[in-house]
């Protein structure tokens, strides 16, 4: 069973020590437990390993067989001219943004990939091929359908009359699909932007055409000898990320709601103490609902219900991981088992009788983990198999889709019996509302019959709210675990920043108690926690997955809709943040916030110092471009109040700032809070 090794010299390898590496009680625990078993995980690996400090500061350039040329920055800084060149002449600023764009185009794929798969099951759908998945918000295909230039009225005789809504649905499908390759014209949802925003882009020659397109020539583009102009390759890396939030994934998320249903708030509990001892239970890991939907649906079956009773379980137990865990939890309050950095502790409870992973952000150690308990790993995706022989892979296809979920159900129910190491969860659990999305914000700030954001802008303009802040993202093996996420987002809540927050830091925040309406009265201040406690909402709002960040982009745009705050994005008292960023996916949405005039800061630090030149262009001269602009702090403390401050500055530039100084709060309310 042993996988953490000894040193050379015969001493035992060195290990994470677990009260140091994560802030969650149930993830320290599960890392001694880990230890104990001589089971090694991404902790243990980031305490021995160290990352590369060339590709770190973003200087390596390897997109040729001349390379790799390393360009790192002279610990003195450079005075006077950067003579420093790759074999072609390439400079640190020409091989940073490259490396930049890349990031970005391989993010977009990631999103969007997911998107297209999305769209071709509601094609499957749309051309009644599959009998396992519905319409279940029509009301929602009806309000997207004009985005994609679709009518859903027809005139007769002169008369104007609902069209055949099964037409409606069959060209949406058709449409949705055609934005991966369409030879003509330009992407339909960024028209969805405010006015000045779109003609910005559209001025600026970085409307995207379509997704696979941009993708494709930013690959072209950062090939070796092509695009030298690192301000061109930002660009280009601008009309890329558009097509991720403003494209791929905005219709992942329009096309998940439509066909797996919208999500409204409900309840539901977080963190690994959701698994139970006496359960079958499964861990659904990866980001497509498509599959995850069909367990759900599979797992509720009686027939598996009754299986489960039969082998001598009480039931089954669902938990999700990474973004398949906010699918779930925001559509069918199925609790999630963790973040990303669980991903491995979920298997060490010895209580995991099966793990169903799809894509991105598996862990290929995952095999290795499952291998020294009674776990099956069972792989679904044709994009996404595993080498190692103790991986089961179960091809899943939406033509037969319950079958297919049925028969991993099936499997874990068989494995529930075979539990060989003693059970171990940890009892750390919290209860959490999540599932909030742009059509239950309006609600719940507006009620039925007055649905509005200028309820929400009415307290940003008197000051209650001082502004709202995206936080979403990752976790970090380099970072300590939800640290970032929870450090940060309380320091916003205590100065009235309202929070929108997606992926792992949503499943952060639910892990640590954060998304309650209780969670007002302790750690809001004054102004956030009257509105809270007033409309009955939590001060950080669950708005889904990463993909969902989109959810993010149409909120920023109601709110310039309602009016008051400007006439686009970049005007609002708004920021974005992603505390602990790992993936690429970070970095293409962090373009894209940016790109839509947010500003948005790094916790951990970006692959750019070895280019401080273009680093500064992505740090300074953006907000020249787009009025939103990147940064990045690590302080977390520090990395809240470079956001405030920059919402205080947009405070100032509408002329709100002096509402807030009359709700400032006195030394009670702050001694208050103190206690
Ligand atoms: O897409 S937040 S670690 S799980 S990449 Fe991955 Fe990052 Fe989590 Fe979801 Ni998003």
């Amino acid at each position: 069973m042993s996988e953490i090794k000894t040193t050379k010299t015969g001493k035992p390898k060195k290990v994470a020590d677990a009260t140091a590496v994560s802030i969650c009680p149930a993830t320290q625990e599960m890392i001694i437990r880990a230890q104990d078993l001589g089971v090694e995980t991404v902790f243990d690996r980031a305490a021995t390993m160290k990352p590369c400090n060339i590709g770190a500061q973003g200087t390596c350039c390897k997109n040729c067989a001349m390379g790799p040329c390393r360009l790192p920055l002279p610990k003195a800084g450079i005075e006077g001219e950067d003579t420093r060149k790759g074999l072609c002449g390439a400079t640190a600023n020409t091989i940073a943004a490259r490396n930049f764009a890349r990031m970005v185009a391989a993010g977009t794929a990631a999103h969007s990939d997911h998107g297209r798969s999305v769209a071709e099951v509601f094609l499957a759908v749309a051309r009644k091929e599959t009998e396992d998945y519905k319409i279940k918000d029509p009301g929602k295909l009806l309000q997207i359908a004009p985005h994609f230039g679709v009518d859903t009225t027809v005139e007769v005789d002169g008369e104007e009359l609902d069209r055949d809504f099964d037409e409606i649905v069959l060209e949406v499908a058709e449409k949705a699909l055609a934005e991966w390759g369409k030879p003509e014209g330009n992407l339909a949802y960024p028209k969805r932007a405010p006015a000045p925003l779109y003609e910005r882009w559209k001025k600026l020659g970085e409307l995207p055409r379509n997704i696979d397109r941009e993708i494709v020539e930013t690959m072209h583009r950062t090939t070796m000898g092509v695009d030298q102009d690192y301000k061109n390759i930002v660009k280009q890396c601008t009309r890329t990320a558009l097509c991720d939030g403003w494209g791929g994934a905005m219709i992942a998320t329009d096309l998940q709601d439509v066909m797996f249903g919208s999500p409204s708030p409900l309840q539901s509990e977080a963190n690994m103490g959701i698994m139970k001892e006496d359960h079958v239970n499964i861990i659904i890991h990866g980001h497509e609902p498509v599959l995850s939907e069909m367990i759900v649906a599979a797992a509720q079956s009686q027939d598996m219900v009754e299986y489960a009773l039969s082998k001598g379980a009480k039931g089954i137990q669902l938990g999700g991981i990474c973004c398949t865990g906010n699918e779930l939890l925001q559509r069918h309050g199925v609790p999630p088992a963790g973040t990303f950095l669980q991903q491995e502790l979920a298997i060490i409870t010895g209580a995991c009788d099966a793990m169903v992973v799809d894509v991105q952000c598996v862990f290929q150690n995952l095999a290795n983990v499952a291998k020294c308990f009674h776990t099956k790993l069972i792989t679904t995706h044709p994009i996404a198999k595993m080498e190692q022989d103790n991986v089961v892979h179960i091809e899943f296809d939406e033509h037969h889709a319950l079958e297919d979920a049925k028969r991993i159900v099936k499997m874990a129910i068989d494995n529930f019996k075979n539990r060989a190491a003693e059970v171990m969860i940890p009892k750390h659990k919290a209860i959490q509302i999540a599932g909030f999305g742009v059509e239950s914000i309006e609600y719940h700030l507006g009620g039925t019959f007055r649905g509005s954001y200028y309820t929400l802008n009415d307290n940003i303009i008197n000051g209650r709210i001082r502004g709202v802040a995206g936080v979403v993202g990752c976790n970090n093996a380099r970072t300590k675990h939800n640290e970032g996420h929870i450090t940060i987002i309380k320091e916003l809540i205590k100065n009235d920043v309202l929070i929108l927050t997606t992926g792992c830091s949503a499943l952060a925040c639910g892990t640590h108690g954060l998304l309650t309406p209780e969670t007002a009265q302790v750690f809001c201040g004054p102004g956030l926690a009257e509105v809270c406690e007033t409309v009955g909402i939590p001060p950080v709002l669950h708005l889904g997955s990463c993909v969902d960040n989109s959810r993010i982009l149409l909120a920023a745009t109601e709110m310039v809709k309602a009016g008051g705050l400007g006439n686009d994005l970049r005007d609002l008292p708004a920021a974005g943040s992603a505390p602990e960023w790992m993936s690429e996916k970070a970095i293409a949405i962090g373009q894209y916030f940016v790109a839509s005039g947010i500003y948005t800061v790094f916790g951990y630090h970006m692959p750019l110092d070895g280019a401080p030149e273009f680093r500064d262009y992505l740090y300074n001269e953006l907000e020249n471009i787009y009025g939103g602009m990147w940064d990045c702090e690590p302080d977390p403390i520090k990395h809240a109040h470079k956001m405030i401050g920059h919402i205080d500055k947009k405070r100032k530039e509408l002329g709100i700032d002096k509402a807030r100084e009359r709700v400032l709060m006195d030394m009670a309310d702050r001694q208050a809070l103190e206690a």
